[in-house]
């Protein structure tokens, strides 16, 4: 136990990491960085300074509309509850070649931030509703505690404003001073979560960067942000949310939708190697 805080100090100076996670299990993600980046042949064509600034970045704009349609008629018969519903996972099946083709989309952008090749480790589709309910969970500020290389992209399938519950985020900067104070006890649900929220103040929150855009807006960011997820004061809000890391090789169609309709076993490998 002294050992491991000891060593999880040290990471953070050796490292800089901005997880909680143990010092091997950083190390054996920075290896997986290296490797991947030796891998990898190409140039970067593109250069997304808000993504390394900030660390969140729209990439873009796709043209969604059948997959909206075809996501609007699968949710159709789905219940909400307290505002939030997912998709069933067993119908990802039948929208994931239509993902698939928004990724590649934007895979060179992906690509120049990751230097890398990269995968998806997986996707969820959400709709979030109009709701005078108080919902927990990522509707509270928290960071997600991944490892420094994994990132989400998400797709909206809605027009998305702040009313309509676009996704907000604090930049590296502000997270930076809400981890010192104690903002990393949000990665844990629950009451945990609760108690942190009272170290974001109404005037931080003046300096939340609200991602907004049309139907079709694709966007990247850093899970170690501090966000949330919003609730819309109006309308609805449907999109598309997966996991990306760093991989030694292009992800083809049959990788990306091989699990999709089962559960999500871990959040994230804790180790890329075997992953
Ligand atoms: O739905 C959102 O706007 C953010 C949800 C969230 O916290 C996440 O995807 O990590
Ligand atoms: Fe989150």
């Amino acid at each position: 136990m002294i050992i491991d805080s000891f060593l999880n100090k040290y990471t953070r100076r050796l490292f800089q990491n901005k997880n909680n996670h143990p010092f091997y299990q950083v190390l054996l993600w920075r290896l997986w960085r290296v490797w991947t980046r030796l891998n990898y042949k190409k140039k970067s064509r593109h250069y997304l300074p808000e993504l390394s600034e900030r660390g969140v970045s729209i990439l873009g704009n796709s043209n969604v509309t059948d997959l909206a349609r075809s996501v609007a008629t699968l949710f159709a018969d789905i219940p909400i509850q307290n505002g939030f519903c997912s998709l069933p996972r067993e119908k990802n099946s039948i929208v994931a070649p239509l993902i698939y083709r928004v990724v590649q989309e934007h895979k060179a952008k992906i690509e120049s931030h990751f230097r890398s090749n990269f995968r998806v480790n997986w996707f969820e589709v959400q709709k979030l509703v109009e709701s005078s309910q108080t919902a927990g969970g990522s509707f509270l500020y928290h960071t997600d505690d991944v490892p420094d290389d994994v990132f989400k992209l998400f797709i909206y399938l809605t027009d998305c404003t702040e009313q309509t519950g676009a996704f907000r985020t604090f930049d590296y900067n502000v997270t930076n001073q809400l981890i010192k104070a104690g903002m990393m006890e949000s990665s844990n649900p629950g009451q945990p979560r609760v108690d942190a929220q009272k170290l974001v103040s109404t005037d931080l929150e003046k300096s939340l960067i609200v991602i907004e855009g049309e139907k079709g807006t694709v966007f990247m960011f850093d899970n170690n942000l501090i966000h949330k997820g919003t609730l819309p004061r109006r309308g609805q809000r449907i999109h598309v949310s997966m996991e990306l890391m760093p991989d030694v090789k292009p992800q083809n169609f049959s990788q990306f939708s091989k699990n999709c309709a089962l559960p999500i076993k871990e959040y994230f490998p804790s180790n890329p190697f075997r992953a």
